[in-house]
């Protein structure tokens, strides 16, 4: 079965998501996530320009072949433009693979190993008592696992309280960036607070779950996580910037609370250390930042043996493809932990038809062959790009920290 088109598709209903789409001689669609957030047009060249012209001939069942191809090929390697461009064409061809077989990607994966996925929500609010109300109004929608952030008493903007309007970190759109504040002080003092105050409320049979996005130093996240041990959580996410393996090993030091790391990883060499040292407790790379379906099941084999389990990225900004895939994965590695689904904006199910269900905490990707996605072009084509970036972060001194 060959590949005779490899088309770059750019949306945004209601964010922006950049979708490859593969069409073979025996008339399979396969559809793969190519979405970098704020770097989008990055990946859309790379795949236009690059990717799809060595594409076209190729058999689009030998996938290995051809992520070896381009990953070995190209002899400029990983990267998150790189990585996600490679990516795309992987999920792609796991797609058609499941609809040339008529299965789902999960059994071509070795089926089923549990019956669902459980997910974890994003509860947030600019107040303690708002945020509790949301993380209440998750647990009767029947989340068994929810992330809690909250506006800190005092500053202005703080990473994962969305305003204006659920599932978008991206305050504007233009040409550029917002600019946030931090400081790392308050946070600190607060944290434990609120975290408390969700134990309070709501006891300790939810899985509660925080992100410090990457803000600590070692030292302060060692500390944090100290602090936080009494509240028993299921995990503390992206304590220090994710660049510094060692840095781990110094958190590790400090704390029981279970360390999670791994959403702006791109490739197994980022995660080696922290997983052979066994450093971190939750590998948190995802399908579409780290190479597709086939890298992505490498890093978890090599956690599995570890004994670190996953914990996918699932933020809105990874689209409903790379959701999908995410779920097929889950739904058949041995050590899978966790998988955030923080949803997707309206309108973006008029572009993305999905055939996952939720039921009692627990997700399932659907046994339609394939990924169980289909992409309207049409509805695509309604929602034109709309540049958007993450917002930088300074401290109060005007400095620039890590986001
Ligand atoms: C995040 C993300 O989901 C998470 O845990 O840290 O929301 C992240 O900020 C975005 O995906 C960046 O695009
Ligand atoms: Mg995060």
């Amino acid at each position: 079965m060959k590949i005779v088109g490899a088309d770059v598709l750019i949306t945004a209903p209601g964010r922006n998501y950049v979708t490859l789409k593969i069409t073979t001689d025996e008339g399979l669609v396969g559809w793969g996530d190519a979405t970098l957030n704020g770097r989008e047009l990055a990946v859309a060249s790379y795949l236009r320009d690059h990717i799809c012209p060595q594409l076209i001939g190729r058999d689009a069942h030998q996938i290995e072949d051809t992520w070896q191809y381009l990953y070995k090929g190209a002899y400029w390697r990983r990267g998150p433009v790189t990585m996600t461009a490679i990516a795309a064409v992987d999920i792609a061809l796991w797609d058609i693979k499941g609809k040339a077989a008529g299965l789902p990607v999960y059994q071509l994966l070795g089926g089923a190993a549990r019956d669902g996925v459980m997910v974890y929500g994003h509860a947030s609010g600019e107040s303690l008592d708002e945020m509790l109300d949301d993380f209440a109004g998750y647990l009767d929608s029947g989340y068994r696992a929810v992330r809690a952030q909250c506006a800190i008493p005092g500053m202005d903007t703080v990473y994962g309280v969305h305003r204006g309007g659920a599932g978008l970190y991206e305050p504007a759109s233009g040409h550029l960036p917002a600019e946030e504040t931090w400081e790392t002080g308050p946070y600190l003092r607060f944290a434990p607070r609120m975290l408390g105050a969700v134990r309070e409320r709501f006891g300790f049979d939810v899985h509660l779950l925080h992100d410090v996005h990457h803000r600590l130093s070692p030292i302060e996240a060692g500390r944090l996580g100290k602090d936080l041990e009494e509240h028993r959580l299921f995990w503390m996410e992206d304590a220090t910037p994710a660049e510094d393996q060692d840095a781990f090993r110094l958190i590790r030091q400090h704390t029981t609370t279970p360390l999670a790391v791994g959403e702006v990883f791109n490739s197994i060499w980022d995660c080696q250390q922290l997983i052979t040292e066994r450093l971190i407790d939750y590998i948190r790379t995802s399908v579409s930042h780290a190479g597709g379906i086939s890298h992505l099941r490498k890093i978890f084999s090599l956690a599995e043996l570890y004994g670190v389990r996953t914990g996918s990225h699932g933020a809105g900004d990874l689209s409903p493809v790379s959701f999908a895939a995410a779920l097929h994965v889950d739904m058949a590695v041995p050590n899978f932990g966790i998988q955030e689904y923080m949803g997707h904006r309206a309108p973006a199910e008029e572009v993305f038809h999905t055939n996952w269900t939720f039921r009692n905490g627990l997700m399932h990707p659907g046994d339609a062959p394939g990924l169980g996605v289909e992409v309207d072009e049409d509805a695509a084509a309604r929602f034109p790009y709309d540049p958007k970036f993450l917002p930088v972060n300074r401290r109060t001194d005007g400095s620039v920290h890590d986001w």
